[in-house]
């Protein structure tokens, strides 16, 4: 296990940070990917005691620069064993009839296209060496549908038919392909869906206690150390406190 690689998307926050702090505990080499090199570079120099450690800035938008970075990637970080694909967001919440098509290019771009974009820059090695593990995050927004989540709902639905549609291709090739699908879970998610709005991103999380981006982590964790022939496909997780989108038991 020591020897493997994992490329994380989405490393500088949240979800992604703390799966490469889990992975870095565990002497997992590290690709560390996202837009804030400042923050890549700040993770990068506290997991290096631990394990060696990469940094990657792109958009995951900028399809011909992540094949350009992963073609040229040096020698000891080629052979990928995990992909991360964790990068993602909402971006507003809104009825449809008023949502922002910015907000829509964005969840749609990034959520859905730029998982495709880093999975197939990703997937000839994988395929070359018959091996591998694509994790996909989605969401229980990709399981079910809530009021104003409309378009977020809509990019975690694709992530969940692309995480199908990829266990389906992508069988008999030794590849393993499967979905964490958390619930509410405190980061600056809701930061971002709020535009910097941290006094209503804090109220998201307030009265009953959200998953943490540790439990997550551990999750995946969970996932990849499992035996050869065992492969998580499909899995679902929330607080005690949450019972499906909308219905959470708040004090
Ligand atoms: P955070 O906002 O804390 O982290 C999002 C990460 O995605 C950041 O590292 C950010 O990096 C990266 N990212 C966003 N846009 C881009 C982009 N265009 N190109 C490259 N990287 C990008 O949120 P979470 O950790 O909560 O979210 C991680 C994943 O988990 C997302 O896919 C989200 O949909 C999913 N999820 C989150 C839940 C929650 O309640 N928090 C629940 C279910 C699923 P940077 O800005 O530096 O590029
Ligand atoms: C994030 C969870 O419920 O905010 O995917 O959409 S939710």
């Amino acid at each position: 296990m020591t020897s493997q690689t994992a490329f994380i998307t989405g490393a500088t926050s949240g979800i992604g940070a703390a799966t490469a702090k889990r992975f870095a505990k565990e002497g997992i080499r590290l690709i560390l990917c996202g837009r804030r090199q400042e923050r890549l570079d700040a993770l990068s120099e506290s997991l290096s005691s631990q394990t060696e450690v990469l940094t990657l800035n792109f958009d995951v938008r900028e399809q011909e620069r992540i094949q350009k970075l992963v073609e040229g990637l040096p020698e000891a970080f080629q052979t990928i064993d995990i992909l991360v694909n964790n990068a993602g967001n909402a971006h507003g919440l809104d009825p449809i009839q008023s949502g922002s098509t910015a907000d829509w290019d964005a969840m749609m771009d990034i959520n859905v296209k730029g998982l495709l974009y880093v999975s197939k820059a990703i997937l000839p090695g994988m395929l070359a060496r018959n091996a591998g593990h694509i994790i996909n995050i989605g969401s229980t927004a990709g399981k079910e549908v809530y009021p104003k989540g409309n378009v977020y709902c809509a990019s975690k639905h694709a992530v969940d038919a692309i995480n199908q549609g990829m266990r389906l291709d992508l069988n008999g090739t030794g590849i393993k392909v499967g979905a964490i699908n958390p619930g509410l879970v405190e980061t600056e998610f809701s930061e971002v869906r709020f535009k910097g709005n941290t006094e209503r991103a804090e109220t998201v999380y307030q009265g009953y206690t959200p998953l943490r981006p540790e439990d997550i982590a551990d999750i995946i964790w969970f996932t990849v150390t499992r035996p050869p022939h065992v492969n998580i496909a499909d899995l679902t997780v929330m607080c005690l406190d949450q019972a499906s989108s909308t219905v959470i038991n708040k004090n």
